[in-house]
């Protein structure tokens, strides 16, 4: 098949997903068009298989705010014509499906049917798109999909809570490729973060607000009170600066590693001790499947699809959000025992396996076969 894949471009989950879809859908025999505004950061092997098309706004004063749907809609009609797309996959709601809805009408003017695969990811939904000032736009462009689907059930429902949907939402996890966290290296340099005696604590997000990374600095506070330890923030975001300030008044920045933007998160995976995500929503959580498939037992807050991934007891532990102290209590008790490491570090990484990226991605070509015939009966 030949198949538009439009994302955001950035470290954001929805970007990372869309990419590794992407590659392993090529890997597979499609032909996949990446049409977005900057090349997606985890997007560096470009074949014969793998193209990418730039978006661009041409700037114009007139313009207080620049039309990057519309830019978005024309390059897509564009790309559709040149390289005899046959479906758009578009990841987040705004304002990809909107723009691609609009390429559907145009290129139907033309005789040319292109149907759209809608995926929402969150923010999409739980933060921004239930605004009013998005809502009828967002409840339009996912009625207008011709298949739309969620990374959880809990997206799934919030969804259906939230907006007033006639379609169908497939629930398609998010997935993860496991060969990468196969860790060849024999030594993950561990010694260059920590002594022996210390335990290494690991956060990665965009530290947003919606991340609590303030939790986060409370629960290792409270950890390295009882044991030695260091903690590796590894991302940037408006939160960064707070973060830094909190650090440096509780008197443990010397035990705080920032690593900005990464792109070695597997190499500080495994090193990593206990993964904590103390998200106010969250639905699914890619980083904690990231830090499970390394091996890493997560403490987490119980919101959103993040039970459908961390399994209470097993890979880990979930609390309320906010709820510090339940989290701490729960991370001193992995952490408290070798052996219980041990096996919290095992389970994570057989939980895992569950999000295998051969397991989920012939579910999205399956939804595209479909989509595919459903489109040429009508
Ligand atoms: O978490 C973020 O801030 C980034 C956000 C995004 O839209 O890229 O991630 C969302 O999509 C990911 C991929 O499906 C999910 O794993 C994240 O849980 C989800 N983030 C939230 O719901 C806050």
């Amino acid at each position: 098949m030949k198949i538009g894949i439009v994302c955001y471009p950035t470290f954001g989950g929805s970007g990372v997903v869309a990419t590794e879809l992407g590659l392993e859908l090529s890997k597979r025999g499609h032909e996949i068009h990446f049409i977005t505004y900057n090349q997606p950061v985890r997007l560096e092997l470009l074949s014969n298989h793998v193209h990418y098309h730039e978006v661009n706004v041409p700037e114009y004063p007139l313009f207080h705010y620049q039309p990057y749907e519309l830019a978005l809609s024309s390059k897509l009609v564009d790309m559709v014509k040149l390289h005899g797309i046959e479906i758009l996959h578009v990841h987040y709601a705004i304002p990809h499906a909107y723009a691609a809805f609009m390429a559907k009408k145009m290129l139907e003017e033309e005789g040319i049917y292109v149907p759209i695969v809608t995926t929402l990811h969150g923010t999409d939904i739980t933060l921004v798109g239930s605004h009013p000032f998005y809502k009828p736009a967002v409840t339009f462009s996912i009625n207008k999909s011709d298949a739309v689907t969620a990374v959880s059930q809990s997206l799934k429902e919030d969804t259906l809570r939230l907006f007033d949907i006639k379609n169908n939402i497939h629930v398609v996890p998010n997935f993860i490729d496991l060969n990468k966290y196969n860790h060849g290296f024999t030594d993950c340099q561990r010694g260059m973060m920590a002594t022996d005696d210390e335990k290494i604590i690991t956060h990665i997000s965009n530290l947003r607000e919606v991340k609590r990374v303030q939790d986060v600095v409370a629960v290792f506070y409270n950890i390295q009170k009882a044991m030695p330890a260091k903690l590796m923030l590894v991302g940037e975001g408006p939160e960064r600066e707070k973060i830094e300030y909190r650090c440096q008044e509780l008197g443990i920045l010397d035990k705080v590693v920032f690593f900005g933007k990464s792109n070695e998160i597997d190499k500080i995976l495994c090193f990593s001790d206990l993964f904590l995500l103390p998200s106010k929503t969250e639905s699914f959580g890619l980083a904690a499947l990231e830090a499970m498939a390394s091996g890493v037992p997560v403490i987490s807050s119980n919101t959103g699809g993040i039970p459908e991934v961390n399994i209470q007891g097993v890979s880990g532990f979930l609390s309320n959000v906010g709820d510090v102290d339940d989290m701490t209590k729960n991370a001193l008790h992995i952490l408290s025992d070798d052996a219980r490491l041990e096996t919290f570090k095992s389970n994570a990484k057989k939980e895992s396996l569950k999000f295998d990226l051969h397991e989920i991605v012939p579910q999205y070509e399956a939804i595209y076969e479909d989509t595919l015939t459903k489109c040429l009966v009508l």
